[in-house]
């Protein structure tokens, strides 16, 4: 079985039944199952084959909804791309995955783009019918960008056997249902919208209330209009949702059943006020690109702050100490996981999935303790990875690009604690000369992702370093 065999419960076996709302367009699970019959026509046409890659740099809209359904259904692997990223990390993302084309709403410099608009356009003249191609389960569905350990990000390969048993799960354990209305604003470029937002409603049958992107000042009339049963946010979301008065804030969670939290740490502070002025209590779960869903906490029973549940169905987790054995209870260690959510290999980078893996288990690089009860609780990372906003901010990756740069010698960044977004990246940097902070933020902005641009650039006569050079960002932070 592949997932498109899975979503089928509904493109075909709910034909009839409001599947999107989208900007005041309404589509039904038979309409979407048309119009993406349409585009995989128009891919086939094209030349697209099972394998080949097809990036997609869009916000969310239907379009990408039909281009995702119609390259699942001809085997072709989806390269999603962060929609904020520039040109330089683009083209990274299309020097590694190959694709035959890259889909964006308007052209993208310097790199050989085609126009979303143009595409939809030419396939509704396409047969509202598609000849079945046999796609197994271990077909990759997609490659997801994400930098691992390294400054480089790496395409994580994810088949549609690891999407599968993502939404069999969630929909199992959170007791999703065709019943469920979700109100959808994180992007649909990682998994926590596409994974665990947009494959969970297509296989329960649930509607969706798609938004191009959650802008937290319109969320209270958004709440109020639809009405949804569930919601899913970043931490940062939840900070902003605090903003809300008691009043309105009890309105806004009247219809609402499960609001779930991850892709960051949620501070416990949020969800006791969450739960004061929302009458909710959040439950938290924890994931990664490469391993999709692995631990949350319960629908039924304690969902309780600051740790992130129980292993889900399937999916094995061993924490393991610094000596390499497996952690005894309160012990911390770093995660590994092993179950048919993993991911099966780094995107043309044998060495890097192999190292990745130890004992046929996913090192995650995250580090935890496991309480008396079973609950896990993170406990920060091994690498230096900064989220901001549940977005990955590799620091070594801007400090690649700083360095580039004529006037700076040496740079460090580290993630410093927010409030709102979690972290904020801020550099130090030792320049040449006279350093113009403008010009140096401008240059950041027109290179980099908006959340990767240092908030503050703090100049050094030298970095700190060990004995073997390495700088001592720990002496940087404080
Ligand atoms: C953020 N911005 C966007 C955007 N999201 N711009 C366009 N499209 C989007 N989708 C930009 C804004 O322009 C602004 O840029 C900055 O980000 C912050 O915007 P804001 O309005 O102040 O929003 P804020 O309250 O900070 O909330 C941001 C957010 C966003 C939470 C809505 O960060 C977000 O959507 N995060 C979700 C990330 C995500 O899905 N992660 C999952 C990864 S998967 P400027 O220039 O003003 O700074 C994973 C696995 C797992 O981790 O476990 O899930
Ligand atoms: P990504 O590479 O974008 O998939 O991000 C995955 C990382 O997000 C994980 O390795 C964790 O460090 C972090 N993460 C996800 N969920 C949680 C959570 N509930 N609490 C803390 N960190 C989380």
């Amino acid at each position: 079985m592949n997932i498109i065999d899975l979503f089928n419960l509904s493109l075909i076996g709910r034909h009839d039944k409001a599947a999107i709302d989208f900007q005041g367009e309404s589509l039904t699970f038979g309409e979407l199952d048309m119009r993406s019959n349409q585009m995989a026509n128009w891919l086939q046409s094209k030349g697209f084959v099972t394998g080949d890659r097809l990036c997609l740099y869009l916000e969310n809209c239907i379009e990408f909804i039909d281009l995702y359904l119609a390259c699942l259904k001809l085997g072709v692997i989806v390269v999603p791309v962060n929609i904020l990223y520039r040109e330089r990390e683009i083209t990274h993302i299309v020097n590694d995955a190959k694709p035959k084309a890259i889909v964006a709403a308007e052209a993208i410099p310097n790199v050989a783009t085609w126009l979303v608009q143009s595409m939809v356009t030419e396939a509704r003249s396409m047969d509202k019918h598609f000849k079945k191609v046999l796609n197994h389960g271990d077909t990759p569905a997609a490659i997801i960008y994400t930098s691992g350990t390294t400054g480089t990000s790496k395409g994580a390969v994810l088949t549609h056997n690891n999407f599968i048993a993502n939404a069999i799960n969630l929909n199992t354990c959170w007791k999703i249902t065709e019943d469920d209305r979700l109100l959808l604003g994180l992007p649909l470029f990682h998994v926590h919208g596409l994974a665990n937002g947009m494959h969970c409603a297509f296989v329960a049958g649930s509607h969706i209330q798609l938004l191009p992107r959650f802008e937290h000042q319109k969320l209270k009339a958004i709440f109020e209009a639809y009405r949804p049963t569930l919601f899913y946010g970043v931490p940062t979301l939840y900070v902003r949702l605090l903003e809300q008065t008691k009043a309105d804030a009890q309105k806004m969670g009247s219809s609402v059943r499960l609001f779930v939290s991850g892709s960051a740490p949620l501070p416990p502070q949020v969800m006791d006020d969450f739960k004061d002025k929302f009458g909710h209590v959040i439950l938290e779960r924890y994931g990664m690109t490469e391993t999709l869903m692995n631990i949350s906490n319960p629908y039924v029973g304690e969902r309780r702050a600051g740790t992130v549940g129980f292993p889900l169905p399937g999916t094995s987790v061993k924490i393991v100490t610094s000596e390499g054995k497996e952690a005894g209870v309160d012990e911390e260690g770093e995660i590994h996981i092993k179950g048919p959510n993993v991911f099966s290999q780094y995107w043309n980078r044998p060495d890097a999935t192999e190292s990745a893996f130890e004992n046929g288990y996913f090192k995650t690089g995250d580090m935890a303790v496991v309480s008396d009860d079973g609950y896990y609780t993170l406990r920060g990372r091994k690498s230096e990875l900064i989220i901001s906003g549940g977005f990955n901010i590799y620091p070594r990756e801007i400090e690649e690009f700083l360095m580039e740069l004529d006037e700076i010698k040496e740079a460090a960044v580290v993630g410093v604690p927010d409030p709102i977004r979690g972290e904020l990246p801020i550099a130090f940097v030792v320049p040449h000369g006279e350093l113009d902070m403008e010009q140096l933020t401008e240059k950041c902005k027109a290179a980099l992702a908006s959340f990767k641009v240092p908030r503050k650039f703090i100049v050094m006569d030298s970095l700190p370093r060990t004995a073997l050079g390495k700088v001592q960002k720990h002496l940087l932070k404080k």
